[in-house]
């Protein structure tokens, strides 16, 4: 028997385990008893038969990584090599960020998510260019000297359009339909980074209204409610719409973000993938910065505004070089 009619021999029972960061999953099943697969030299494997039953058997499928040499070939107009990508659907666009699904064999029936997931910035900045590109991560540690020396300066010299993609969807020109929640005080969708389909990878985005908290060290003891209220809705909705139960979420806020207008990542709990931006020191936990902005009220002190915070910069980031310079001095 060739091996892919060995493998449509297999019969699916369920899903073992899910693992969508890393591409991957696990089924079991079972073979036929008759089962064999033939090696390239010809030769025949067999399962070893315990019983006249099935085969009980697993299978893991995992997707390959993208071959370097295919860089070129995903998409091009002069060639008449047939691209990588054969179909695409725009799943979502705002300002300069566009994200798609895309098809890598005409089998859109099968998958509603696509083979891949496409991300274009267009037209792209310098920051977009150092914010994807490979780079040495050094820790720095930022007193609220260095806040207001160095950081705080940086953040007020951002450029606006920087953050034009959240004025567009807090003022209502982009992603409406896809708005999950929406109040006086902040807006709840999904994340560009989400396919929507994947609930095992769900993601999805809090932005707070109010543009003068521009990080986590704005916040206040006053932003309790703010934050609570965003904790609540994201359970509520993730309850309603997908079935999720209370501690299905994990909820964090990134400390430095990418973009200084106030928002919080909200994951399926269950979905740890590297490219969330996990890392000890940058993700700070929802409940946890609650707890400790409650817990310090008493004393009176703002404690974020007080706290050294500790956070890897890569080498192009640019607050980089002014804080590894404040540092040394
Ligand atoms: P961040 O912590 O500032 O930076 O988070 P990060 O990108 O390094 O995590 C910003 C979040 O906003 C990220 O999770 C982005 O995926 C998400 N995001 C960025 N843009 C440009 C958009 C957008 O246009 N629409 C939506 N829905 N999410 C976005």
């Amino acid at each position: 028997m060739d091996v892919l009619s060995t493998l449509n021999s297999f019969k699916f029972e369920r899903t073992l385990n899910e693992e969508p960061e890393k591409k991957r999953i696990t089924l079991l099943g079972t073979f036929p008893v008759s089962w064999s697969l033939t090696r390239p030299d010809g030769t025949e494997t067999r399962g070893i038969e315990y019983t006249s039953k099935n085969l009980r058997a697993i299978i893991r499928i995992e997707k390959t990584a993208f071959a370097p040499e295919l860089a070129k070939l995903f998409f091009h107009s002069e060639s008449e090599r047939p691209t990588i990508v054969t179909s695409v659907k725009l799943i979502q666009s705002t300002d300069i960020y566009s994200w798609l699904a895309g098809w890598l064999s005409p089998s859109e029936e099968h998958q509603r998510q696509g083979d891949v997931k496409i991300d274009i910035i267009c037209p792209a900045t310098d920051d977009h260019v150092w914010k994807y590109s490979p780079q040495k991560s050094t820790l720095v540690r930022e007193t609220p000297e260095l806040y207001a020396s160095v950081v705080r300066p940086y953040i007020n010299t951002f450029p606006p359009a920087r953050t034009r993609w959240v004025t567009k969807i807090l003022s209502g020109e982009a992603e409406q339909e896809a708005v999950l929640f929406s109040s006086s005080e902040f807006i709840l969708l999904p994340d560009m980074k989400w396919d929507l389909h994947t609930i095992s990878s769900l993601y999805l985005i809090a932005i707070a209204r109010d543009p003068a908290i521009h990080s986590l060290r704005d916040l206040r003891l006053g932003h309790v409610p703010l934050l609570k209220s965003i904790r609540k809705e994201a359970y509520r909705v993730v309850q309603e719409k997908w079935g999720l139960p209370t501690g299905s979420l994990r909820m964090w806020i990134h400390y430095q973000p990418s973009y200084y207008h106030f928002h919080v990542h909200i994951a399926n709990a269950g979905y740890e993938g590297p490219a969330f931006g996990m890392a000890v020191g940058q993700a700070h936990l929802l409940d946890d910065v609650i707890s400790l902005l409650e817990t310090t009220a008493a004393s009176g002190i703002d404690i974020l505004e007080h706290m050294t915070f500790t956070y890897g910069l890569g080498e192009q980031h640019g607050l980089y070089r002014p804080m590894i310079e404040a540092q040394g001095s």
